[in-house]
């Protein structure tokens, strides 16, 4: 692809504009703010020159990289960002941003330093930073209010919303819409050479009552606790800027923001941001097939569930299963289900009538014959997954992609059976399958780079995020999220409640404790799944879990499990649960080493899956426990939060685990010596 100058600039008679070329999404890295730096100073420097617009391609910009931050000198230079609104200010002919697709973040910061605004209807601006953990730092906690403003600007500060450009122009941050945003802004960039407009840092912020209003919204937030770090920043800033002439409150601005731009929560966001990106990039395939038409295989749960993302993406779906009262209760309940998301007003009326309209249903594989893409949901077992395969090869063309949602089984296996292993792929969705994000994509032995890619793209389409794994006992989240399991199963031996467990761990941001999640996933299919798997063995840390299934305690699903059941749903304790804990005692185990316990479990499974190379990087680890486990994303996934913790330490704490517990798990073996990001 021909590499595009990062700015473009050409005449149109007294007026220069300058374009932004920066694909996909115009950010301002280093190289854009220095090459937009020198063509604004050259076109400063033209006496040729009565006015610049300032335009980008297809958008107008994105903001700040949010990759340059950490990449060693991100913060060295956050003040180019400032250089370039602080050039804009300091120039004497006029500016005026044109503006297309977005303006975000540093990008509308751009666009609030220029003498005037010009949007595209169809554009979306706004200032999301406080949503990635941090808050703006060039200029927009001290421009936006004097645009719009003290009341919208703390609105659109604090929450980080986008918003249309009628409701800017409305707020008084556009000076015009109009569907051709370069011709517009370039009349009014020769209107405004001889009708100067002040720039934004010259006006006052209208509101006599200013700062009343921010400090209030300073105390909502130090009441709530979802308030973040990044809010309250901006907040400060913001109280700056109806307290202190421009410049001292930008200096006041640019100094929260760099103390924020290196947080851990902002250094978490920002690498959610990007990891959850990087992991549906596939290297280029050629020949990647289209799907239009699909098949389920499977009426239940999870049928049902991937039947309506299909649906969702406007792929035709034709859900099969082996008894017509199944398939009849599947429609139902996908049916079911479209009805209330319109209730819900989540869906007009005429998109469920479009999607029931593409569903059709059958008994018998042979309902599948056309289909692009199958995709199996039967009951979880192998040689009942290994028939279904053996009978779709007999049905399907041979250039439909079979794919299995098996969440445990061996892919290769099931693939032998088909007629062309090279079609078949893992997706394994997770329940409730049109809600939860994160697919696993199973790379098989067999299966061709296109098959893959297709199985990728399909996810892509339905706004899912695949991870691609390869073959390898539960893949990726359930292997590892299973060592979480077993330490917590293991505290509880050393005479640690299930209550404090759980307790302790969604206090430090899991979104549900374990016992929590066990008893609403049932206890009885990891029970069952041992028991098929031959039993738990010498490893005692089951035995617990065993008894629960032994005596029916499946959890939500039988009214008691690790917790019993109120006919309202509520929870407490088990008393049964009780009476057969007793017998485990131990020293007091502190909510921090319950913590450490079972977070740096995760982490040290997750070091095997890498080193198998079931998962091809940490960051893809990351993005499926935050994805499917309920991992905190503000924590940035459990290998993030190791590196933030440090390799050695937790060497240290593994080795110490090992010395207590004898148990071999605690092993340091795949686990790096040194962090990557040390910063
Ligand atoms: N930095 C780095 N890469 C970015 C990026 C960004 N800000 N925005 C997008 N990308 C990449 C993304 O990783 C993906 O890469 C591709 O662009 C398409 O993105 C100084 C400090 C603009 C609405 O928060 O909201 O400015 O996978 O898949 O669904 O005060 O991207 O193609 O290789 O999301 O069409 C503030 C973040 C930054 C905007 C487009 N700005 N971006 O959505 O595509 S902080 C933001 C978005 C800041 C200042 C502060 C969305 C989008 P790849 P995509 P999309």
């Amino acid at each position: 692809m021909p590499h595009h100058p990062v700015v473009e600039s050409v005449r149109s008679g007294d007026i220069s504009i300058i374009t932004l070329s920066n694909p996909p999404v115009n950010t301002l890295g280093r190289p854009a703010r220095r090459a937009l730096l020198v063509e604004l100073e050259r076109a400063e420097n033209d006496e040729a020159v009565s006015a610049v617009v300032i335009a980008g391609r297809n958008n107008f910009s994105a903001g700040a990289d949010l990759a340059e931050f950490d990449s060693g000198e991100g913060l060295a230079e956050p003040t180019l960002h400032l250089t370039l609104t602080g050039y804009l200010d300091t120039m004497t002919k006029p500016t005026v941003a044109a503006i297309d697709g977005v303006a975000l973040g540093g990008g509308l910061e751009l666009a609030l330093a220029c003498s005037a605004r010009v949007a595209h209807p169809r554009a979306k601006l706004g200032l999301p930073e406080t949503t990635l953990g941090f808050m703006p730092g060039a200029g927009g906690t001290q421009r936006l209010p004097r645009a719009v403003g003290i009341e919208a600007a703390l609105d659109l500060i604090v929450t980080g919303r986008s918003i249309s450009s009628a409701e800017a122009e409305t707020l008084g941050l556009l000076e015009a819409v109009d569907p051709d945003p370069v011709g517009a802004a370039t009349q009014l960039a020769r209107r405004l050479v001889s009708a100067a407009k002040p720039r934004l840092r010259d006006r006052a912020i209208a509101e006599p009552l200013a700062e009343a209003f921010v400090d209030s919204a300073k105390r909502f937030a130090a009441r709530n606790p979802k308030a973040s770090a990044g809010v309250k920043a901006a907040l400060e800033a913001l109280r700056s800027a109806v307290t202190k002439p421009f410049d001292e409150a930008l200096a006041d601005e640019l100094e929260f923001f760099v103390r924020l731009a290196g947080e851990p929560e902002a250094r978490a966001a920002r690498y959610r941001f990007l990891s959850d990106r990087a992991a549906v990039r596939l290297r280029p395939v050629e020949n990647v097939p289209d799907v239009t038409t699909a098949a389920v295989i499977g009426a239940g749960t999870m049928g049902r569930g991937i039947a309506l993302a299909l649906l969702s993406a406007s792929i035709e779906v034709t859900l099969i299963d082996t008894d017509a009262d199944r398939v009849n209760a599947g429609i139902a309940a996908m049916t079911a289900d479209l009805d209330r998301a319109v209730a819900r007003m989540r869906l007009t009326e005429g998109d469920r009538d479009a999607q029931l309209k593409i569903l059709s249903s059958g008994v018998g594989l042979e309902k599948a014959a056309s289909a692009d893409l199958v995709i199996e949901a039967v009951f979880e077992n192998l040689d009942v997954k290994r028939d279904v395969f053996r009978a779709l090869s007999d049905v399907v063309r041979p250039d439909t992609i079979l794919a299995s949602n098996t969440s445990s089984l061996d892919l290769n296996l099931i693939a032998q059976t088909a007629a062309h292993p090279e079609r078949v792929v893992g997706m394994h969705f997770f329940s409730p399958a049109n809600i939860m994000r994160l697919v696993e994509v199973v790379d098989g032995g067999d299966t061709s780079p296109a098959t893959l890619a297709a199985a990728v793209k399909v996810a892509k389409r339905l706004r899912k995020l695949p991870v691609v794994a390869q073959v390898g006992p539960g893949f990726i989240g359930n292997r590892i999220f299973d060592q979480y399991i077993r330490q917590a199963q293991l505290l509880l031996r050393e005479g640690v409640s299930p209550q404090q467990i759980d307790s302790a761990l969604e206090r430090w941001g899991m979104a549900m404790g374990p016992f929590r999640v066990l008893d609403l996933v049932g206890n009885d299919i990891s029970w069952m799944a041992r028991k098929a798997a031959g039993g738990a063995g010498e490893d005692v840390a089951w035995q617990i879990a065993d008894a629960l299934g032994e005596n029916g305690w499946f959890g939500r699903k039988s009214g008691s499990g690790w917790y019993r059941y109120g006919d309202d749903g509520s929870a407490g304790p088990n008393p049964d649960l009780t009476e057969l804990l007793a017998s485990f005692t131990g020293p007091q185990i502190s909510d921090d080493e319950i913590v450490r316990r079972c977070i740096l479990a995760l982490v040290i499974e997750a070091s095997h899956v890498l080193a198998d190379r079931v998962a091809a990087t940490s960051a893809d680890i990351d993005t499926v426990m935050v994805n499917g486990y309920g991992f905190p994303a503000r924590r940035g996934g459990p290998w993030f939060f190791a590196e933030l913790t440090g390799w050695e330490l937790v060497q240290l704490l593994v080795k110490r685990w090992r010395e207590r517990t004898g148990d071999s798990f605690w092993s340091t073996a795949d686990l790096p010596l040194t962090e990557k990001n040390a910063s």
